[in-house]
């Protein structure tokens, strides 16, 4: 018994030396201590000795057991030393190398030109107000004197959020909030990301306008003529053509169409323009009465102007891009590019 006790503990010590790493030295534990481990089916074989010899026996056992587990420890604790040795010799951190510099972001075109925009205007004494996108019927349609049965307020047209509350179809309910809330004079630009039922080449159910309003006694079409045209001078150039055409719309009487003349022939005409030499780049007009007395300001007191544009027809004017989808997409080679 003790002879064979012996062998087995110097054959165990022996593989312990021998053992390349911490798994190995694993296994082995498992061999000698696990429930089937070679020591442990020695303790099992106690119970066939006589049992005057099975103290003895039995201490026998538990000190070559202790000896082993002993010199596990250690070992273990040499081969952990060495690997940790290993990995800081290979895997050096050079602390002087400079660190990686993270990528600049930039401004969107959308947002480059929304700036230039709101800049010109505030040189002109406009002030930026803000507003809601989930709107009421009441300050996106009825106080801005849409009739009952207008198409706009179709389901086909308007983004519904549910019975009472839609997406703003445009910025003008900023305007009504803003009147609602101060008196007479107001000069405000309105900027903003605005919701339509409408997706193909030329027109996302997404896009972004800038409408303005000036209230205040004694204004007349020909401030409105002289604020847009100053307008159009900085942003595309001085001694850029402009013309206003007749136009309708519920919230502005009289209403015109401003024309600016064609950026890219400088009106001989071309493709963009369609041979006309002129683009449309903004509705306007005076502020129907109707609309004053939604929001209790007196007709006969005060008059008005109101104007809006499509943010994404004069990006891609001013930078030449030919498809609206390009600035939808985010791909920063586009994006990089302004
Ligand atoms: C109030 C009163 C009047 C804002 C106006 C336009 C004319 C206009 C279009 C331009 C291209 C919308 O993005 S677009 O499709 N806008 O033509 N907008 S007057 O008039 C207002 C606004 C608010 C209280």
């Amino acid at each position: 018994m003790k002879e064979s006790l012996d062998a087995l503990l110097g054959t165990g010590l022996a593989e312990l030396e021998d053992a390349q790493g911490e798994a190995e030295l694993q296994e082995l534990r498992v061999r000698y201590l696990g429930k089937k481990g070679e020591i442990t089916a020695r303790m099992k074989m106690l119970g066939g000795l006589p049992p005057e010899e099975r103290p003895a026996a039995g201490q026998l056992i538990n000190t070559a057991k202790a000896q082993f587990e002993a010199r596990f420890e250690e070992v273990l604790d040499r081969a952990r030393s060495r690997e940790k040795a290993r990995r800081l010799q290979s895997e050096r951190i050079d602390v002087s190398l400079p660190g990686r510099r993270s990528a600049l972001g930039a401004r969107h075109p959308l947002t480059i030109i929304t700036d230039e925009i709101c800049a010109i205007f505030a040189g002109l004494g406009f002030q930026v107000a803000e507003g809601p996108e989930i709107e009421t019927d009441y300050y996106n349609f009825e106080a801005l004197n849409f009739p009952h049965d207008h198409p706009a307020r179709d389901m086909q047209d308007t983004f519904f959020v549910d019975g009472s509350r839609l997406l703003r179809t445009h910025t003008s309910p900023v305007q009504v909030r803003t009147m609602l809330a101060q008196e007479p004079p107001v000069r405000i630009i309105a900027p903003g990301t605005v919701y339509r039922c409408d997706s193909d080449a030329t027109h996302s159910p997404m896009f972004h306008q800038v409408e303005g309003l000036m209230v205040d006694r004694k204004i007349t079409f020909s401030d409105l003529k002289g604020v847009l045209t100053s307008f159009i001078n900085q942003l595309f150039g001085t001694g850029t053509g402009v013309r206003l055409r007749p136009s309708f719309f519920p919230f502005t009487e009289p209403s015109a169409e401003v024309d600016i003349a064609c950026v890219i022939c400088s009106g001989k005409g071309c493709r963009v323009c369609k041979q006309t030499g002129w683009l449309e780049i903004l509705g306007a007009g005076m502020v129907d009465p109707e609309v004053f007395r939604h929001v209790h300001y007196d007709p006969e007191a005060v008059t008005g102007f109101a104007f809006g544009m499509g943010i994404e027809r004069i990006t891609m004017l001013k930078y030449g891009i030919s498809d609206m989808r390009l600035l939808f997409e985010n791909d920063v080679r586009f994006l990089r590019q302004f």
